[in-house]
């Protein structure tokens, strides 16, 4: 369980009651494809799996049972020790079909993981998310039939299936429903009769510690999440020098025998280099600075929207800089095409009202709220953004206790003594230079100048001011549905072409917006 990438990164399975030909596997994430088949008296399993040497070790068979598992756990070590007087599981898989065996589908409510499986049992097919939904699950269901990936457009070609609630419809694939974050969907093959289960919910309630306890309690979750999600070769953490990822290069340099990897990204027009290389130079990393030009940065939009398979506009400038960064970064090995393990600093803002820029409390947690009810579905968590450049990438602030320790601290640890993020910082202090742990920082999509960018190529077309926002969205839109929903592919899309019909130049493009 020691490899730099987890088994497998991403999967389309099919679970059928008749003999009907598989889908042709489309997937955004790059790797290696292996397809196997499983056939019982009553259903056979297709599978094509998305892989990086080791495809056996995404699946597990047990009593009848099997499943297939993409991405990987962090708490291999308790789960273990459940099941006492077993032969050790030699993966990921095997130990969540052994579970399965002792828990049923509430062995899902053991995992802290970054993960989507899919588990058949006799009649049924199990659907499980782990408890952020940070590995993407969709899904299509019809009397007979479970098809299931983890990119939509892998179920482009499925025959429409019916509701499955909680599932979420997908816009103009209203047969297609993504899995929500921590809940596991148990479906009887035969009919489609869905049952659903909740594994995770974010916190209600706040925890009030004295302020040494909650410093002590972050750096420990925090080191823990670290240290699980570092792997077997040498950790690479995308380095902005904010507090969030130069908190994560310090504790993953601190646990690493020799210097880590670091990265910072930045365009033609803005970068915070000069922060990060104080980060760098603190915590010995060997650290590279990639400069995008503005221009290539915007012209990715479709590969960043074909990755994420997301429709908001905001989260899309976030992930942009992101997939531009990953898709330059180089692999290791001869050739350069082994994948890297990345570690983000991703995600800290949520739980700790990061982007909350004021003193009082009151609409801090009403943020935090907000955030912790709208994240679901965003998929700005996808591994898909690093692996379309065979990167696997991990967000220790998303890992399933640190995320259950910050979102519930009450909003007095989390702005104190006129700082943003107050515990994290504190919880840092001893780890990094002063002048990172005390700097308020942008967010990546203004350290990188992304927003102003793609406003500026809307203002140029022609749209007003106050229209800006808006246009980004139709924008989003329209790449989604031609690189999500028409399945394209996002070098078929000109970034030009579609801000000028949303802009009301359609001379390039003159179909109608679908609804
Ligand atoms: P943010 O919250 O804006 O700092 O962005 C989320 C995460 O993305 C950070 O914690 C970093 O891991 C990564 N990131 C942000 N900006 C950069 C950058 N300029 N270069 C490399 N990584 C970055
Ligand atoms: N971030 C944030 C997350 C963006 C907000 N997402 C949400 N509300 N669902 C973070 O890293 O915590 C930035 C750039 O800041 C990305
Ligand atoms: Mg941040």
């Amino acid at each position: 369980m020691e490899a730099t990438l987890p088994a497998a990164i991403g999967f389309l399975a099919e679970v059928r009651q008749d003999d009907a030909r598989p889908l042709e596997p489309v997937f955004a994430a790059r790797g290696s494809l292996a397809r196997w088949h499983e056939r019982t008296a009553d259903r056979s399993l297709h599978t094509a799996l998305v892989h990086s040497g080791a495809p056996d070790e995404a699946y597990a068979r047990d009593r009848g049972r099997t499943l297939v598992l993409a991405g990987e756990l962090y708490n291999q070590d308790d789960l273990i020790g459940l099941l006492p007087g077993r032969v050790l599981p030699g993966s990921d898989a095997a130990l969540v079909v052994a579970l399965f065996d002792v828990y049923g589908v509430h062995a899902f409510r053991l995992l802290n993981g970054r993960f989507a499986a899919l588990l058949t049992d006799r009649g049924r097919a199990v659907l499980a998310t782990d408890h952020a939904g940070s590995v993407p699950l969709y899904v299509s269901v019809a009397p007979g039939q479970v098809l299931a990936a983890t990119e939509a457009k892998a179920l482009r070609a499925a025959p429409r299936g019916r509701p499955v609630p909680p599932g979420r419809p997908l816009r103009r694939r209203p047969g297609t429903h993504q899995v929500p974050a921590g809940t596991v969907l148990d479906i009887e093959v035969s009919t489609g009769k869905c049952a659903a289960h909740r594994t995770w919910t974010p916190p209600l309630a706040r925890r009030i510690l004295p302020e040494d306890e909650a410093i002590d309690t972050v750096r420990r979750t925090l080191e823990r999440a670290v240290r699980t999600r570092t792997g077997a070769g040498t950790p690479l953490v995308v380095l902005s020098g904010g507090i969030d990822s130069s908190a994560v290069a310090a504790l993953a340099a601190g646990r690493s025998a020799g210097p880590i990897d670091t990265v910072s990204m930045g365009t033609d027009e803005a970068d915070e280099f000069p922060q990060a290389r104080v980060v760098a130079r603190h915590i010995g990393s060997v650290h590279r600075e990639i400069t995008v030009p503005t221009a290539d940065l915007l012209r990715g939009l479709p590969r960043a929207v074909w990755a994420a398979e997301c429709l908001d506009p905001d989260v899309v400038e976030y992930l942009l800089p992101l997939t531009a960064l990953y898709l330059r970064l180089g692999g290791t090995g001869e050739g350069g095409d082994t994948g890297r393990r990345i570690l983000t600093g991703y995600g800290a803002d949520i739980p700790l009202g990061g982007m909350h820029r004021e003193n009082r409390l009151p609409r801090l947690d009403t943020a935090v709220c907000h955030d912790m009810d709208t994240f679901d579905g965003l998929n700005e968590m996808t591994p898909t953004l690093s692996s379309v450049a065979g990167h696997w990438s991990t967000h220790p602030y998303w890992d399933r206790d640190v995320l259950d320790v910050l979102v519930s601290l009450e909003a007095g640890l989390k702005r104190r003594h006129g700082r943003d993020k107050w515990v994290l910082r504190a919880a840092l202090g001893d780890v990094l230079p002063h002048e990172v742990v005390v700097r308020p920082k942008l967010g990546v999509h203004e350290g990188s100048g992304t927003t102003s960018s793609f406003s500026r190529l809307l203002a140029d077309a022609g749209v007003p001011q106050d229209r800006v926002h808006q246009a980004k969205r139709l924008v989003v839109q329209r790449i989604f549905d031609q690189v999500v929903v028409d399945g394209r592919h996002p070098d078929e899309v000109s970034v030009d072409a579609v801000v000028d019909l949303v802009a009301g130049r359609p001379e390039h493009d003159a179909r109608p917006v679908p609804r």
